[in-house]
């Protein structure tokens, strides 16, 4: 295999071609900080089963030159081990653990505060069919249904904001998780709060907050990847 083969991440998709998901953002991140050229493939929710002959129940896949990898951490994991030579994500075995913990801090303490305030904007912003499939399965998950999972109150705002301290106190000590750059561990967090920003007209972070400033730092990356992205 050769850096220069062709590359390409299976991406969720809504509508106008935002790209929304949290866990393919820190792929793409990943992918632009190891210098790897890529494409990507708009995926719907109801297109992954048709994705390499439903292999993979959830997106971000990456097909590299014929190596497929889903999950956004395997992944990770397949570039550090794949593309050594390369900028490193994790900065050793310490970062790569202590990437796991970012990674279940911000699925466990930020997604779930978050998906009650962007929940109906993500349905909003879905194909017809991805809307049907939206709804069903989250209602099931949560038994009630999405307008009683919405929840844009300024005590749930402030709850997501209270939720960043932990981040918000790092960050008074250096400009990223990372230290002085990003590692994954950002790019982790980042996905969270972009899934917010492509979805949603919610203002999440306060401008003057530190973990504003670090957010606008990590739109900037990589030539803007982030804030060139569709927003609600
Ligand atoms: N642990 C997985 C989670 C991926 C995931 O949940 N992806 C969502 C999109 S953000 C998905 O594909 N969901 C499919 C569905 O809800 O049917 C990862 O880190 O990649």
């Amino acid at each position: 295999m050769t850096a220069s083969h062709a590359r390409v991440l299976y991406d969720l998709c809504g509508t106008d071609d935002r790209r929304f998901s949290p866990y393919c953002w820190r792929v793409k991140l990943a992918l632009a900080h190891k210098g790897l050229a890529f494409e990507t493939a708009a995926v719907p929710f109801t297109g992954i089963p048709g994705v390499l002959g439903g292999r993979f129940k959830t997106v971000p896949i990456l097909d590299d030159g014929g190596t497929i990898v889903a999950d956004s951490l395997a992944i990770a994991d397949y570039l550090e081990d794949t593309y050594h030579g390369r900028p490193s994500l994790y900065g050793g075995p310490g970062g790569r653990a202590a990437a796991r913990f970012v990674d279940r801090w911000a699925v466990t303490q930020l997604h779930a505060p978050l998906v009650r305030i962007v929940v109906r904007d993500i349905h909003d912003r879905l194909e017809p069919a991805d809307q049907a499939y939206f709804r069903q399965s989250r209602e099931a998950r949560f038994s009630k249904s999405l307008e009683e999972i919405e929840d844009k109150s300024a005590e749930r705002v402030q709850s997501v904001r209270a939720a960043l301290e932990p981040l918000r106190a790092t960050l008074a000590l250096q400009p990223f998780l990372g230290g002085e750059g990003p590692l994954m561990s950002d790019y982790c967090v980042f996905g969270t709060l972009q899934w917010a920003r492509i979805t949603s007209p919610v203002a999440i972070l306060a401008e003057g907050d530190p973990v504003h400033a670090w957010f606008e730092r990590c739109l900037d990356l990589y030539d803007g990847m982030g804030r060139r992205a569709v927003t609600a």
